[in-house]
């Protein structure tokens, strides 16, 4: 196998890379076919994997460090969605967009609308922000919003909500995220089973104004904003949540909202059990909520994650119906780059999960060949899937190699030449 360095870039790799894939292709094919995998049928599942971009992932994210903005990054809902296009036209495996209210409030929805059409994109989950100020905002929420002790800002959080499930409407979405910065950095601050009872209420309120065909997802985070203790901020919070809510509200899992050695293929697999896995925040991090991309430090974790999607998804699992969204923050690689990068080691990791003998599994666990049974997982992550996934994309009209390609159009330097540079380290256009 060839590394892709050698490849000419550029969407049209040229011939040689067409032709350096289709060895690779079929070589891969030949030895799936050999353990019994029909390779089509795998390119077939792999392009059936979908995942949804964050709007608020385009333009250069930061620290409480600063920001090193980038060239070219857009400023308005119009440019993101352009954005986006192109990370779909590359890949063939993102076709929605996930807003974010009010970062991108439009004055005109309809507008946005058809700007969707004609970008060939659509729109997933709405994202609800209780976690800033806005500008003329009546009340504060520095002490909480559905949590916080005065009802008046409650109801206010309240009103935010159903503001967001209008504006997903006019768009098309059908789920509405929750993500709550509330909590406390100090003991005693907050009332622990207060505050989470009344989000509880509030919640329930807003469950009530969803369309009948609408999910409501609740995410879960340990710290940050909060340092002390956060409402929402364990799995176990936001499955009480959900469950107190009813059938249509179901939790989301950030992979970034893990504390460090934290077992995540368990808590999905915990979630699929009962029917209450919504989705996913798709990212990769450290230490914190790094918001790096996903498989970049932890790729095996992801697979494992996959594993146990593809599993639910083999057995039909109740209730099985995950809504793949990414949630990173791209402070050092160009955020169309690093999205590329991303759908990639997300259809990769599928792939592998694809991969795993199901049966052969199950055996080794009932026969408690602990060795067998690591094989039969480490069989499937250690195949090299790339040519499997490049043909996934090429036979939806998309890159072998989408970084290349990326760089080979010029589309940075198209956009930084109709785009007037964001003010060096100034805030980014999502905040
Ligand atoms: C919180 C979070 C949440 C979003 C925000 C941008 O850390 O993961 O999902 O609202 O990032
Ligand atoms: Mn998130």
């Amino acid at each position: 196998m060839t590394a892709t360095s050698e490849r000419p870039a550029g969407l049209e790799a040229g011939r040689a890379a067409e032709r350096a894939h289709e060895r690779d292709f079929a070589a891969l094919a030949e030895r799936l076919e050999g353990e019994g995998f029909a390779a089509d049928k795998l390119v077939a599942e792999v392009q059936g994997f979908e995942v949804a971009l964050p709007s608020w992932a385009f333009a250069t994210g930061g620290t409480r460090f600063g920001r090193f903005s980038g060239a070219g990054e857009p400023r308005t809902l119009r440019e993101k969605m352009e954005d986006a296009a192109f990370v779909h036209g590359l890949t063939g495996a993102a076709p929605r967009i996930s807003l974010h209210i009010p970062w991108d409030a439009a004055p005109n929805m309809d507008e946005v609308c058809s700007d969707a059409r004609r970008l060939g994109i659509g729109f997933d989950a709405v994202n609800s922000n209780t976690f800033q100020d806005q500008p003329g905002q009546p009340l504060s929420y520095k002490l909480g919003s559905f949590s916080n002790p005065n009802a008046a800002i409650r109801r206010q959080a309240i009103e935010h909500h159903l503001h967001v499930i209008e504006v997903g409407k006019a768009v098309g979405s059908k789920a509405l995220t929750v993500w709550l910065a509330d909590g406390s950095n100090y003991p005693g601050q907050m009332s622990l089973r207060g505050s989470f009872d009344r989000v509880r209420e509030c919640l329930q309120e807003v469950y009530a104004a969803l369309p009948d065909d609408w999910r409501l997802f609740t995410e879960h985070k340990p710290y940050e904003p909060a340092f002390y203790a956060t409402v929402v901020q364990d799995w176990g919070s936001s499955l009480l949540l959900a469950q107190s809510l009813g059938d249509r509200a179901q939790c989301l899992v950030d992979l970034g909202h893990h504390l460090p050695s934290v077992n995540i293929e368990l808590i999905v697999a915990r979630l699929l059990g009962v029917g209450k896995l919504g989705g996913f925040h798709f990212n990769d991090s450290k230490y914190g909520d790094d918001d790096l991309t996903a498989g970049s430090i932890k790729p095996y974790v992801l697979f494992l994650i996959f594993h146990e999607l593809v599993l639910a998804g083999r057995e039909e699992l109740p209730g099985f119906d995950p809504a793949y969204m990414i949630d990173q923050s791209h402070n050092l690689k160009d955020p169309i780059e690093a999205l590329l990068q991303t759908v990639d080691q997300l259809q990769q990791a599928y792939a592998k999960a694809c991969l795993v003998d199901h049966a052969q599994l199950a055996e080794y666990q009932a026969s408690g060949d602990v060795i067998m049974a690591e094989r039969t997982l480490k069989q499937a992550y250690e195949t090299d899937v790339r040519p499997l996934v490049a043909e996934a994309r090429r036979r939806r009209g998309g890159a072998l190699d989408p970084v290349l390609a990326f760089r080979a159009s010029g589309y940075r330097a198209q956009k930084t030449a109709e785009r007037p540079a964001a003010a060096p380290g100034g805030a980014p256009t999502h905040l």
